[in-house]
């Protein structure tokens, strides 16, 4: 890697220490590849020695738009400058065209804003519970939501609940009731499933962290089938798969459905700010009456000036079409790379699980080799390579990466 070294760098403390900071003040919930970044540009980040890497997770996709994208940047700081928080007991004026242009968008009539997805799933189970409760006529507390073997929705003590991975949950208890889980991709388990107490389905277009897990073409097809026939709302969380990834604004597009209620977060944003909504119908968002739910920092002026921009970036910049073009022609080559280590490939749009087999010595070795290459990557569980790049990376940047995942890959 070139290594620029100023005087400022200098100054600067070694990796090391940073680290040493963190793993003495900071608690130990997460184990991240030792790289100490400082800044981003794109997709590029450099680490406090000037070393220069691609960003292949794009923060779980949060970074589709890439990193500090100019016209993110200028919208933070303007509207930075002008009003940052109100609350929702007083109105602002970045809201309502955010609600807007986001429902219109996507097609929906009313929109709930919130700040981290799992706040947005979350939002979703309440919206659902109680449209249950009050539009279908479910029994006080008998609703139940169906969600899928694999599922990852965020890490609050309610959704944990329905996590089928142990550790997610271990040492979390008591867990909320109401949940019932069934295998992903199998739309006659889902079939098999619903009672009249059954409120809600709940489900990745793509399963992002059980290792970008496609369904078969045609089960979302069915899961609106089934849940149209049954009066259960159907709610995709497109929190990672959504805007721009899978090569369409919702992932579900892939299958031609629209779901009832559809939860997002991370590139809302671009990245640059935490956003999250909930889109649905009149009939499902006007359960809440004034008091039910909210934030403090929903909906804040600062929030709705990013995610306005960060949209319009998507548009204006056909990250969508590129993304499914670009997806394609890599899928293409990810196919081709003759790995002893690689059993297969799946993937949509700019997403891929690499999933390794069971010798390969597991996807975090991989993923520190990549490292070494300039490439950064972040396993999930053991076997499988995620790949991820923001959505503004051009053909010559991804060939570029993809000689270094074939290099590691076939060394
Ligand atoms: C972590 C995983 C990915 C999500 C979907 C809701 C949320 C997420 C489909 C919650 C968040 C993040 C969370 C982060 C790592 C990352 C992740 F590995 F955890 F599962 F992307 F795959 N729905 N996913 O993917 O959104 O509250 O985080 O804003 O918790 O380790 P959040």
């Amino acid at each position: 890697m070139s290594k620029v070294q100023t005087a400022e760098q200098k100054a600067k403390m070694k990796p090391a220490e940073y680290i040493a900071l963190e793993e003495q003040y900071n608690a130990k919930n997460y184990k991240p590849l030792d790289v100490v970044l400082e800044r981003g540009e794109g997709v590029w980040v450099w680490d406090v020695e000037g070393n220069k890497y691609m960003d292949f997770l794009a923060a779980y996709s949060a970074l589709n738009q890439g990193h500090c994208h100019p016209r993110l940047v200028r919208a933070l700081t303007e509207q930075a400058s002008k009003l940052a928080l109100t609350s929702r007991a007083f109105r602002n004026d970045q809201l309502p065209l955010f609600a807007k242009e986001l429902c219109e968008l996507l097609g929906y009539e009313m929109m709930l804003p919130m700040n981290t997805g799992a706040e947005a799933v979350e939002t979703a189970v309440k919206a659902a519970r109680k449209w249950g409760y009050t539009v279908k006529g479910v029994p006080d507390d008998q609703a139940e939501i169906i969600t899928c073997e694999g599922n990852f929705h965020g890490r609050t003590t309610t959704i944990v609940s329905f996590s089928s991975d142990e550790q997610y949950k271990d040492g979390f208890g008591p867990l909320t009731p109401g949940f019932v889980i069934i295998p992903y991709g199998d739309a006659d388990a889902l079939e098999a499933a619903i009672t009249p107490n059954t409120v809600a389905f709940l489900v990745e277009p793509v399963q992002g962290e059980a290792g970008v897990v496609v369904p078969p073409d045609g089960y979302l097809a069915r899961v609106r089938e089934l849940c149209g026939e049954h009066n259960v709302l159907f709610i995709a969380d497109e929190i990672q798969s959504g805007l721009g990834r899978t090569g369409y604004m919702l992932a579900a597009e892939h299958d031609g459905v629209r779901a009832d209620v559809v939860t997002l977060g991370k590139a809302l944003a671009g990245g640059m700010y935490p956003v999250s909504a909930v889109v649905s119908s009149r009939e499902v968002l006007g359960v809440f009456d004034p008091g039910d739910h909210g934030s403090t920092f929903g909906g804040n002026p600062l929030a709705c000036a990013v995610a306005r921009e960060a949209l319009k970036v998507i548009v204006d910049e056909k990250l969508c079409e590129r993304t499914a073009e670009l997806g394609t022609r890599t899928m293409e080559r990810l196919q081709t790379i003759d790995s002893p280590y690689v059993d297969f490939v799946r993937g949509r749009g700019l997403w891929f699980g690499i999933v390794l087999k069971d010798d390969a010595g597991g996807a975090r070795s991989f993923c520190e080799k990549l490292m070494a290459e300039g490439v950064l990557a972040k396993e999930t569980h053991e076997n499988v390579i995620r790949l991820a790049p923001p959505l503004v990376i051009t053909e010559d940047e991804l060939g570029w990466a993809l000689d270094k995942v074939e290099g590691v890959l076939t060394r």
